[in-house]
């Protein structure tokens, strides 16, 4: 073992040869001595080492994961899989998150840098023990401290690097649906956004823009004019995002394939031989994503898309889903055949039958085949966890050359802590449940705590049968997330917001346009956040450290708001805590209705045709007239709603919202007082858009006034 410190004070301990992630940045590190403070054990080539938990510690951390913020009492795995059934008894989904935090009478955060399984158990099998199971011997563990989380996540983030920042259009609306046939379908389904006066900002196209599944390929016979049918829809501001899948299907002609046989890029097989596995595509072989060159060349044909006018992608299937591999298949062929005409015994059906239904993402598979590292050969299992993180990496460093440092969407589903550099992440294969509303609420701070901002879930469910007070309900929340994406399964009931009842429609275009409305509210404040190093979504009690708000997990600060949504099905309110006196705000383009609400716990109304939040005391939220997109949108008079006691500030972020390399960075400053029974308002504005601001400004009574500042 060795042990390092960093200028930022973190430890590391750094025990046998671990790989290169890129989970941090590079650091200035120096070598010194402390004692093994985790005290690892060894058993057949895996470590492990434990905490005390006492009652009253908190667990926070572990990203994409089931759990809630609260991380006790559940096991949790690193290992990045393509499970499309976020039940409660799974531990892994498609991210591996290797940060978390032990709150009680100290406060301590741990990185685990390591790119394959790791277990965690936290005081699940005994309540007093949470332990850590890390499949290898080459790793490193920081250890960072600090007075209280929020100290720990900046230091953190201090090390990971800044996160991935959108264009700013990726933060209006999307809509999404696996299975827009074809160019008409995808232009009908724009007019009906357009006829509906609902704002949009782009529209994905799934695997059906694709020629049989082949990245880089458009359909002639269902995609023939995508140039067109992309230049038409950026002209009245809406982009197209396609997916592309990691897996290149293996066929004599296709020029991906081709190249990458003559350049070497694919993954291979103990043999030597490109390895084989059967996804959308039939069978395909896996880019080493691993390798550079590999990484420079599947990078650069994001060009055939790009040279389409397209600005946006989504990297899928990378954790790399299997659905089957031929042995595994052909074994249960084989099985299935033998057992023709048997009279099968219970215990043999069920393993005929698991032969089939388990066929798909087998730990098996994940053991044969290999990547070529600058450390050598290695089997995919032992650096699973950096697959999805390098293809995205590959796409990033190809978009930035091929759109020249202009800003474009990029998201990925397979992710490890340093991805967050490159893009955001959806959360996955979601069902249309209320508990996965739930989910995505409680999923959002333990995002941002591993760096991880743009982030949302899909609006309504991926899976299953979404309803329109779901749907309103989702929306609610996710208006605020910065990536707001409907998206749904083939299959499943549509679900683009004119699908439903009338007044789901109405609804859910009221939603949207605040959202719109607040989109430079929200940008600022990711903005500020991953600039400040802090969370955007946080957990009440570290905004209001009182023990007793901890276990609130359903209720979440962004900013100079409280969120409060509502995620089980018939409900007319909810009970909310008020640390403090607050402003209830029901938040609509023509009637913003205030209510002051004192400090304690009220049940309160939220019906579905709302949306509510609370505003902080001496505290500030600015916003917008709502605009059909983001290209249009006019913050010339910016409005801004008050709760003052007796002083708040607000400093409104904002930039051009395109470039990657960011010249001129806007701030308008504003500060108010109340001062000898009346307002002082101080505005200082570098932002060349803003001409005006509207103050509604309500004092410690709630009683309002308003003022106008001209800005010159
Ligand atoms: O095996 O491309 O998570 O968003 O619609 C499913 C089809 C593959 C999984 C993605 C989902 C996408 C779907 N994909």
């Amino acid at each position: 073992m060795k042990t390092y410190i960093l200028d930022n004070e973190i430890k590391i301990f750094s025990y046998g040869e671990p790989i290169e992630t890129e989970g941090t940045i590079k650091l200035n590190r120096k070598e010194t001595f402390f004692e093994d403070e985790l005290n690892v054990k060894y058993t057949n080539d895996k470590s492990s080492f434990s905490f005390k938990l006492r009652e009253e510690d908190l667990v926070y951390g572990f990203g994409a994961n089931l759990g809630g913020i609260n991380k006790k009492g559940r096991t949790y795995k690193s290992y990045c899989t393509d499970d499309a059934s976020h039940t409660e008894d799974k531990n892994a989904l498609y991210g591996a998150h290797n940060f978390f935090m032990i709150i009680g009478d100290t406060c301590k955060g741990y990185f685990i840098d390591f790119p394959s399984e790791i277990l965690y158990d936290v005081g699940f099998t005994d309540n007093s023990i949470f332990s850590v199971d890390i499949d290898g011997e080459d790793f490193e563990v920081y250890i960072i401290e600090g007075e209280n989380p929020q100290v720990i996540i900046s230091k953190f983030h201090q090390i990971i690097g800044t996160p991935y920042i959108p264009p700013k259009w990726g933060f209006g609306y999307f809509q999404s649906r696996w299975g827009y046939k074809n160019e008409n379908e995808v232009r009908e389904i724009y007019e009906k956004f357009k006829e509906n006066e609902i704002p949009i900002d782009g529209i994905f196209l799934d695997l059906d823009y694709m020629e049989d599944f082949k990245d880089f390929t458009v359909s002639e016979e269902r995609f023939g004019n995508l140039k067109e049918l992309s230049s038409d829809l950026k002209n009245q501001g809406v982009h197209l995002v396609p997916i592309i899948d990691a897996g290149v299907k293996i066929e004599e002609g296709y020029d991906i394939y081709e190249e990458g046989i003559k350049g070497d890029h694919f993954c291979k097989d103990e043999n030597g031989k490109p390895y084989i596995a059967a996804v959308w595509p039939g069978k395909v072989h896996f880019p080493d994503f691993m390798k550079e060159d590999t990484q420079r060349w599947f990078g650069l044909k994001y060009k055939v898309l790009t040279d389409l006018g397209i600005e946006g992608f989504w990297n899928d299937m990378n954790e790399p889903a299997i659905f089957y591999d031929e042995t595994a298949l052909n074994d249960a062929i084989e099985s299935a055949y033998l057992s023709k005409g048997e009279n099968l015994d219970a215990h043999t059906y069920f393993k005929l039958k698991d032969k089939f239904t388990q066929l798909s993402n087998k730990d098996q598979y994940y053991q044969s085949f290999y990547h070529e590292l600058k450390e050598g050969k290695k089997k995919n299992h032992d650096v699973h966890n950096l697959y999805g993180y390098y293809m995205t990496k590959a796409a990033y460093i190809g978009l930035e050359t091929l759109l020249e440092r202009k800003r474009f969407l990029l998201i990925s589903r397979a992710s490890i802590i340093g991805m967050h550099k490159y893009a955001g992440i959806w959360t996955g294969d979601n069902s249309s449940w209320w508990s996965h509303l739930e989910l995505n609420v409680r999923m959002m701070p333990s995002l941002n705590m591993c760096g991880f901002y743009y982030t949302g879930a899909d609006t309504g469910g991926f899976g299953g049968e979404c309803t329109g007070e779901l749907l309103v309900r989702w929306m609610q929340f996710s208006v605020f997330t910065p990536l707001l994406r409907n998206h749904s399964a083939i299959g499943s009931k549509v679900q683009e917001p004119f699908s439903f009842e009338e007044n789901t429609k109405e609804r859910s275009k009221e939603l949207i346009k605040s959202r719109y409305m607040l989109i430079p509210y929200l940008y600022s404040e990711y903005m500020k956040s991953i600039s400040e190093k802090k969370l955007m979504f946080s957990p009440l009690t570290f905004e209001f450290p009182d023990k007793k708000l901890s276990d609130i997990e359903d209720q979440l600060i962004l900013g100079s708001i409280m969120l409060t949504p509502v995620y089980f099905k018939n409900k007319k309110g909810r009970y909310v805590t008020l640390p403090q006196d607050m402003l209830e705000i029901s938040f609509s383009e023509n009637n913003i209705k205030t209510n002051l609400k004192r400090e304690g716990i009220h049940y309160m109304d939220y019906s579905l045709d709302e949306l509510k939040f609370y505003l902080r005391e001496n505290s500030m939220l600015p916003y917008v007239e709502p605009s059909q997109n983001v290209k249009s949108m006019n913050i010339e008079t910016l409005k801004v709603i008050g709760y003052i006691k007796d002083k708040a500030r607000y400093d409104l972020y904002d930039d051009d919202g395109i470039s990657l390399d960011i010249k001129e960075k806007y701030c308008t400053h504003i500060k108010v007082e109340y001062q000898n029974t009346d307002w002082v308002i101080d505005v200082k504005n570098t932002n060349p858009n803003i001409k005006e601001i509207e103050f509604y400004l309500y004092d410690s009574e709630g009683s309002l006034s308003q003022r106008t500042i001209k800005i010159k």
